[in-house]
């Protein structure tokens, strides 16, 4: 991506401009997903430390990077997906972990510790996992739907919602292609143009926040959307179905991280460990059921919350999923693509 390689040089510029950490200070200020940390994680954690904490979100890795690239915010905490984490660490952008702090790292299962995109966890711990599959309802859509390919037929234009995400998005084009995740290769974008053509002028809305709002206030009747978002609209009405896309999917990381540039190093370790602790995990997934990669914190939860097929998929699902990686300059290839599209 040429904007994230620019992006990227220049916060690792201010890195070695000494910007680094200072004398402990009872701050935090995280720069993560919106709908993700509950508020009241963050107030039993002040409660306990006396740590200020200060919060700011984002909807997309993208949206996350750009806004470091240019200088903004002061953030101690940041919470990248497994391909940002990748090229965070190559380009040396963020700060070692001491694990003799994060006694609770332990807690979390096996297959989601020593990743590709970090080794050993020096940089990064995992916070929430999932998948994006499709929801749909089940009142408005009465025919059967298996593949993105069922959702983004003529029949559903002005019902869909999708998450605003370019690389999601040329992601199932890619897949109903029967191409993988990663292999986005000039050949690859020209094959599946004509195929975003079709299904985005068919979009009713795009929201990565919160996509569940427009199927609950029926704005929408089909979408693809976060596993999290999902299980929320599962558990709210059985209407609701969830729908692991036939084309396939891909498993995303999202992981906790101190960006070299930060402040309050000791309270974000503080902070990545208390999250660590499962009955703090536990209630993150009350409010945010993602696939939980705690395994303490599962021993806690409900056989329902477990059942959520959205929050859980099966280790068969599993298995067959795909996990981004950083594809350097073909991420603005990607977002140029799809601004494009959407504006025709
Ligand atoms: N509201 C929180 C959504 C988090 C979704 N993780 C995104 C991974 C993107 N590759």
């Amino acid at each position: 991506m040429k904007t994230k390689k620019l992006v990227l040089s220049t916060v690792t510029a201010f890195a070695f401009l000494g910007f680094a950490s200072a004398a402990p200070t009872k701050n935090l200020n995280i720069y993560c997903w919106s709908e993700y940390i509950p508020q009241n994680i963050i107030d039993q954690f002040s409660k306990e430390t006396g740590v200020k904490v200060s919060v700011e979100n984002y909807a997309s890795n993208e949206e996350m990077l750009s806004k470091l690239a240019a200088g903004g915010g002061d953030y101690d905490l940041i919470q990248p997906s497994e391909y940002v984490i990748e090229a965070l660490v190559k380009d040396k952008f963020l700060h070692p972990l001491d694990h003799a702090k994060l006694s609770n790292l332990k807690n979390i299962a096996p297959q989601f510790l020593n990743m590709p995109f970090d080794p050993d966890n020096k940089f990064s711990i995992p916070y929430m996992a999932g998948t994006v599959g499709i929801v749909v309802n089940t009142d408005l859509v009465k025919d059967e739907v298996r593949s993105f390919a069922d959702v983004f037929k003529p029949e559903n234009k002005g019902k869909i919602v999708v998450l605003d995400d370019a690389r999601e998005i040329v992601t199932w084009a890619l897949l109903s292609q029967g191409l993988g995740i990663n292999q986005v290769t000039d050949k690859n974008l020209k094959q599946i143009k004509p195929i975003l053509q079709q299904w985005i002028p068919l979009i009713k809305v795009y929201d990565s926040d919160s996509p569940k709002t427009a199927l609950l206030n029926g704005d929408a009747s089909i979408g693809v959307v976060w596993g999290g978002e999902g299980a929320i609209l599962l558990n709210k009405n059985k209407k609701f179905r969830w729908v692991m896309p036939s084309e396939g999917a891909h498993l995303f990381i999202d992981s906790l991280a101190i960006p070299k540039t930060a402040k309050n190093v000791d309270n974000a370790e503080a902070f990545m460990n208390f999250i660590l602790r499962p009955e703090i995990s536990k209630q993150i997934s009350e409010e945010f059921p993602y696939l939980n990669p705690n395994l303490a914190a599962r021993k806690l939860m409900t056989q329902k919350q477990l059942d959520n097929a959205a929050s859980f998929p099966s280790d068969d699902e599993i298995k067959k999923m795909q996990i981004f990686k950083d594809i350097g300059t073909k991420g603005s290839d990607i977002e140029e693509l799809i601004t494009t599209l959407k504006a025709q």
